[in-house]
């Protein structure tokens, strides 16, 4: 294939962003009405309203080429078919088989994946009713009320941010915690006041291996014993998800409470796996169920619904579209709903390690920027805090904003306040405030270049009707594969993480050298030797 920057479509592009990129949005919308209507679609129930992008049609039709020429669909339909697409691991790239319906037939080497997914989902859903309604009690006989998940990056940033996404329909009378962090506080804080006659702990971890999970699991062990007295409580008060089962069982957990999950489910792609199992304990099978469904129409809208009209190929396209033509370094997604709080960490993790890449498929170091940096906060909250600098600051920042038109909480009256913001927020970004119209407002002189508003900011502006399990699968499914666009079209493994390797096995060399006992020779260099000096000085 010819490389990505000589390919006809990226010259294009080039030499389009040339010709518009000083144009203004109050010019494009001034000359073309119609921009809203035309630049706006629509899929397993999201809707998207691009037209406040600095596009054309001519630009869109180069980007669409561009996916063309890069093999986009061709890619897709590898995925979906099981090929080894993750070729740095060589291992199939299958998510979308963890949410595919009874009766799918998807195989990897030859065999078919989907009687295993769904008899896990089963198994799963049979152990969650039994928590949810009682009948499964722990060593004192009395019924579990809490549930604390312990799991990191892609086994814990999907089912805290689902859970708190979707709390509105969660069993009320039950607690749900989340563990993650090694140091010890995150633990401390999750349990003080549990009961743990009452509490299951979930040890989540794909390998099975990771150090903060098995130390938080360690730590869960003891609690647990000290607790309860008597080491036979582990069976009634763990349970694990992982593709180690010899790990699982070595630890201690019941066979019977072990669901499993495969190599070709991605940490960060498995909220939707076996990792959800606090997820599904929270929600009930038959809602966790609807997040699936959810998925799985987005899944079928990316691999069917025309390209022009395709919800997440577009968002990747223009992704890249101010990621290598604009040179915007960040991307912020404002979610305008409190129980979203967690989405912008959760996109971070999905797009950041997937698409944070120097290398391409070759193993060639890349000449063009690939991931961007993802961030975000709710809105309301972040208008009163770093909004200031997107709309007047000196960097560009194209900003994704989602809004629900029903809430989730009975407080309604105060969603048509929410929406009001969202909506406004998109107007100044784009059009912004002349010196004229300050004028003509009343603005004293002096205060007006500072008061001016220049808008030309863009946003993609996400709408749905509410968010419930299926919208939230739909919207996941919808930024997993506008991640997949990007970096198809940047030619990378979207699903191998080899930079996050180094510092674990740097921490694994330093962790010896902290013990207590005689400082140990330290070889590293001179500001790391003398941090851990340092550190062994003052910890006392
Ligand atoms: C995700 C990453 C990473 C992973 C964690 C936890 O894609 O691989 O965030 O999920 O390191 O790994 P385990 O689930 O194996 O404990």
């Amino acid at each position: 294939m010819t490389a990505l920057t000589d390919s006809p479509a990226w010259k294009a592009l080039a030499a389009h962003h040339a010709a518009i990129k000083d144009v203004h949005l109050r010019t494009l919308f001034a000359q073309d009405p119609g921009r809203a209507e035309r630049f706006s679609a629509e899929g397993a129930g999201l809707f998207l309203d691009y037209s406040k992008n600095r596009i054309t049609d001519e630009t869109l039709k180069l980007l669409l080429q561009l996916a063309d020429e890069r093999g986009v669909a061709q890619r897709r339909d590898a995925m979906f078919a099981g090929e080894k697409i993750n070729t740095t691991e060589r291992r199939a790239v299958l998510h979308v088989a963890l949410r595919a319906p009874r009766g799918t037939r998807i195989e990897v080497d030859g065999a078919d994946v989907m009687p295993e997914v769904h008899k896990v989902l089963d198994a799963m859903a049979d152990f969650s009713a039994r928590v949810r309604s009682g009948a499964f009690t722990g060593h004192t006989g009395k019924r579990i009320r809490n549930v604390v998940n312990i799991g990191i990056g892609g086994s814990y940033l999907g089912p805290e941010m689902a859970y708190r996404a979707l709390r509105p329909y969660s069993d009320r009378e039950m607690t749900f915690r989340f563990v993650a962090n090694v140091d010890g506080a995150d633990f401390s804080e999750a349990t003080h006041d549990l009961a743990a006659d009452e509490t299951l702990f979930i040890i989540s971890s794909k390998t099975f291996t990771t150090l903060e999970t098995m130390t938080n699991a360690a730590t869960a062990r003891a609690w647990a014993v000290e607790k309860l007295g008597s080491d036979a409580a582990i069976a009634k008060h763990f349970a694990a998800v992982s593709t180690n089962i010899p790990a699982v069982t070595k630890f201690g957990i019941d066979p019977a409470n072990t669901f499993g999950f495969w190599d070709w489910v991605g940490g960060r792609y498995s909220m939707d796996s076996a990792i959800g199992l606090s997820t599904m304990i929270a929600l009930g099978p038959d809602n966790f169920r609807a997040l699936l469904a959810g998925f799985h129409a987005m899944d079928e809208h990316f691999r069917t619904a025309p390209p022009a009209r395709n919800l997440p190929l577009l968002l990747g396209l223009l992704t890249v579209w101010y990621n290598n033509f604009f040179g915007a370094q960040t991307i912020g997604v404002m979610p305008y709903s409190a129980h979203l709080a967690r989405f912008p960490a959760y996109l971070q993790q999905l797009q950041m390690e997937s698409n944070g890449k120097h290398v391409d498929l070759d193993g060639h170091v890349v000449n063009y920027q690939t991931g961007p940096i993802i961030w975000g906060e709710p809105g309301t909250d972040g208008q009163h805090s770093f909004y200031q600098l997107i709309h007047q600051g000196t960097k560009l920042i194209p900003v994704d904003m989602i809004g629900f038109c029903k809430p989730l909480s009975p407080i309604a009256h105060q969603h048509d306040l929410l929406m009001a913001n969202l909506f406004a927020q998109a107007e100044a970004l784009a059009f912004g405030k002349t010196a004229e119209e300050l004028k003509a407002e009343g603005s004293p002189d002096f205060q007006t270049p500072y008061r001016v508003t220049q808008g030309n900011r863009p946003t993609n502006m996400i709408l749905a009707d509410r968010l419930d399990p299926a919208t939230l699968g739909s919207l996941v499914s919808l930024y997993e594969h506008s991640v997949f666009t990007q970096g198809a079209i940047w030619a990378i493994d979207s699903f191998d993480q080899w930079g996050v390797e180094l510092g674990k096995v740097l921490a694994s060399r330093i962790i010896p050298e902290l013990a207590p006992g005689p400082e140990p020779a330290l070889r590293h260099d001179a500001s790391t030797n003398a941090l851990i000096a340092r550190y062994r000085r003052m910890r006392g």
